[in-house]
């Protein structure tokens, strides 16, 4: 449920950024010939053409839509181009995305705190760069505004078209005698549109954006009028956008509680809930939720833009849907060892480039029992400390799996004795690693980290107190001193609850051999090597050859090279850099004045309105890029549709099965990184992202029956 937080002020300067098509224009990039022409990218699977995952904004035109296959796709505009999501063992490798966002948030990061939201959205406060920009150069004293911001779009601002428009929007920029917070909206404006210049000229993407007093607003309009365009919302203009805004389309509201809103109280817009007062609404949906409601009706939120560019977790995972469920422990097995590389080779990156460690590795899957129509019954998620390289990891995530199914199966009753098989299969899979901390510089700290590790046999077998005697890690702080001990971490940071080293299962229908952890020795070294090579400056990249095997222990390196061919994580941020470079120079010979330029051809419309607006592939370059797209509405789906299935008929709170499920899993909820979220199976992330939902749910008393229904376990879920 969401949870209201007061706001500090309503002069703050928001942005939020989000890419447009973003993973079309990531293989637009790749393979530039494709530019322009109506683009998608499809799923890693080859039934019926794959689903769509993003669509260029020339293939919309076409009624080409995400819930389409790659067939219904060609149906709908033959002539589509239909890129497969780049794969790597056997699964979809997100890699080349993730790294490209990462180009576009360092760019948006000079200018204000930045919050990597997504994989394609950012949020940045640009409060202070606003008011710095009002002191020293205000838009009124400029003589010549922009190109970018003067195609901004200023809610509540009638405009006309062309010229016009542009005159009208300058005169709103530069008003001399307008309120301080428009002044500053007006500075955050111009500093989104030299922003959103500046990385189409180094990354060749474009993206659009909101600029806004808080998240919410800025979230909202962003999607108002994509692609390639910005969006203002001075105050004035709030009260109007919330009354016709639909309850369902606002961050948090397109799940239950919008339908509870919408069926109980006849809310059908945000403007809808100024109706009730605030007692109203926490007596029906508690005192947080209540406050909540009555503030984003106003147009209020508190949230902060939290300062963080780096992901919280990292996660690897697939789904077998279908007949595809993995009913084998040598399925899951092999499956396991393909995620443990993909982990083990980005935390490796991350602790080259980010000098960062994971503590904690988790494994989540979803489950069936042939012949079970109670479906609520979940595969139980299972953590315990990380060990680095891939044979540690594809290890120890079996080892938990087997965990899992001991007690998933012991709750249907069934004991895991025997070879015969008991009936299960799996239909998601993933591994997540997370509490991750920045290690110490230099190399003896990191060569002590993993020695630590790899004398200590196994981490699993270890009292709690071993493993973090071993690790010699920075506090999250951050601060310079070597501890033995981070005095910040509880002691019993693995609790008895921990999953238990097992040396056999049986049951499973597969003997599982302990092997000795000093036979990793040469993986570790590699590990040790490259650390001491990213910790080490005078150590050259070159002497890091031979390293890879840091990254892919278990793999060739022709494999490695061959499927990550066009990989940009094996030398990700100087390499990007150098890239972005050259791009700025081919760029300027462009002329790059403004985004209108890079399109040449190209023009846009307003999703917001939902027109649909006819291309016109020969409007020259003065025109509105907005003519070349046709759009639908993209205001994302919030997270809240989730509601947490463990709360069943256990008779329990769901809010105190999770406390009790995340106390017992051993890690905290929200150490998971929201980016990752998308990348792991669809069932899995139901999953997480109930979890993630704030948990205190007070009042159910006097909820009216159906509001109730909407909490109280169900069934169905
Ligand atoms: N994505 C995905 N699966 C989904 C939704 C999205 O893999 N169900 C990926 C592909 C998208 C990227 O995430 O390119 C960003 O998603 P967005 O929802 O922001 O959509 P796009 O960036 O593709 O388009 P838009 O311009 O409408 O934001």
């Amino acid at each position: 449920m969401p949870v209201a937080k007061p706001q500090s002020s309503d002069a703050r300067i928001i942005a939020h950024v989000d890419m447009d098509c973003f993973y079309v224009q990531v293989e637009q990039r790749k393979q530039p010939h494709l530019r322009g022409l109506p683009t998608a990218v499809v799923q890693y699977n080859e039934w019926k053409g794959g689903a769509l995952i993003a669509i260029s904004y020339e293939a919309r035109k076409y009624g080409v839509k995400r819930s389409m296959r790659g067939d219904e796709a060609k149906e709908a505009c033959p002539h589509i181009e239909l890129v497969q999501v780049p794969v790597a063992r056997g699964k979809a490798d997100l890699s080349t995305y993730r790294n490209a966002g990462s180009e576009v948030v360092s760019i948006l990061a000079r200018k204000g705190r930045c919050e990597r939201a997504s994989i394609d959205e950012v949020y940045l406060d640009l409060t202070d760069a606003a008011e710095a920009m009002l002191a020293e150069t205000p838009p009124e004293s400029l003589e010549v505004v922009d190109e970018e911001a003067l195609k901004s779009h200023i809610l509540g601002l009638e405009s006309g078209d062309g010229v016009d428009a542009k005159s009208i929007v300058r005169e709103w920029l530069c008003r001399s005698e307008a309120d301080h917070r428009d002044k500053l909206l007006a500075c955050g404006a111009l500093i989104v549109a030299e922003l959103r210049k500046q990385v189409l000229k180094e990354t060749e993407f474009t993206c659009s954006a909101g600029v806004a007093h808080n998240k919410m607003l800025a979230k909202l309009a962003s999607s108002m009028n994509k692609p390639a365009q910005q969006t203002v919302v001075p105050l004035a203009s709030v009260k109007e956008l919330l009354n016709l805004l639909p309850v369902k389309k606002m961050k948090q509201l397109g799940g239950k509680l919008g339908t509870s809103l919408q069926s109980e109280l006849g809310v059908n817009t945000v403007g809808d809930l100024l109706k009730f007062s605030e007692i109203k609404l926490q007596e029906l949906y508690g005192v947080n939720t209540g406050t909540w409601l009555w503030n984003i009706a106003r147009g209020i939120s508190g949230e902060e833009v939290q300062a963080r560019l780096l992901p919280k977790s990292h996660g690897s995972g697939k789904s077998f849907p279908g007949p595809r469920a993995l009913k084998t422990v040598a399925s899951v097995q092999h499956w396991l060892n393909q995620l443990s590389d993909e982990l083990s080779e980005r935390l490796c990156s991350d602790l080259e480039q980010n000098k960062r460690i994971a503590r904690t590795l988790t494994l989540h899957a979803s489950a069936f029992r042939s012949g079970d129509t109670d479906s609520h019954k979940k595969f139980p998620s299972k953590s315990c400390p990380l060990r680095y390289g891939t044979a540690k990891i594809q290890e120890d995530s079996f080892n938990l799996f087997q965990a899992g199914l001991r007690e998933y199966l012991g709750s249907y009753g069934v004991k895991t004795q025997g070879s015969h098989y008991n009936g299960w299969g799996i239909t998601a899979l993933s591994l997540s690693a997370s509490k991750i901390v920045p290690t110490l510089s230099g190399t003896c700290s990191i060569t002590k980290y993993f020695h630590g590790q790899d004398a200590s046999n196994s981490s699993l077998k270890q009292s709690p107190a071993t493993f973090t005697e071993n690790t010699t890690l920075l506090s999250p702080s951050g601060s310079e001193s070597y501890s033995e001990l981070n005095p910040t971490e509880p002691q019993d940071e693995f609790p008895s609850e921990e999953v238990p080293l097992k040396l056999s299962v049986a049951g499973l229908g597969q003997q599982v051999e302990r092997t000795d952890a000093y036979k990793e020795q040469d993986q570790s070294c590699c590990i040790i090597q490259q650390a001491s090579c990213s910790f080490t400056p005078e150590i050259s990249p070159s002497s890091c050859s031979g390293t890879e095997s840091c990254s892919g222990l278990n793999q060739s390196k022709q494999q490695r090279d061959q499927a990550h061919s066009d990989d940009s994580r094996t030398k990700p941020v100087m390499t990007n850099l150098k890239r972005q470079e050259q791009n700025r120079n081919q760029l300027k010979d462009k002329g790059t004045s403004s985004i209108l330029d890079f399109f040449k051809s190209q023009s846009l419309c307003s999703s917001w309105k939902q027109e649909h607006v006819e291309s016109s592939q020969n409007a020259n370059a003065t025109a509105s890029i907005g003519d070349y797209y046709s759009v639908s509405m993209q205001v994302q789906e919030p997270m809240e549709n989730f509601l947490p299935e463990t709360a069943t008929n256990s008779g329990r709170s769901s809010s105190d099965q999770i406390q009790q499920t995340s106390e017992a899993w051993n890690y905290r909820i929200e150490e998971i990184d929201p980016t990752v979220i998308e990348e792991l199976p669809p069932q899995i992330q139901d999953e997480i992202r109930a979890w993630l939902r704030p948990h205190k749910r007070p009042n159910m008393v006097k909820r009216s029956s159906s509001i109730a229904d909407y909490f109280l376990p169900s069934k169905n879920r």
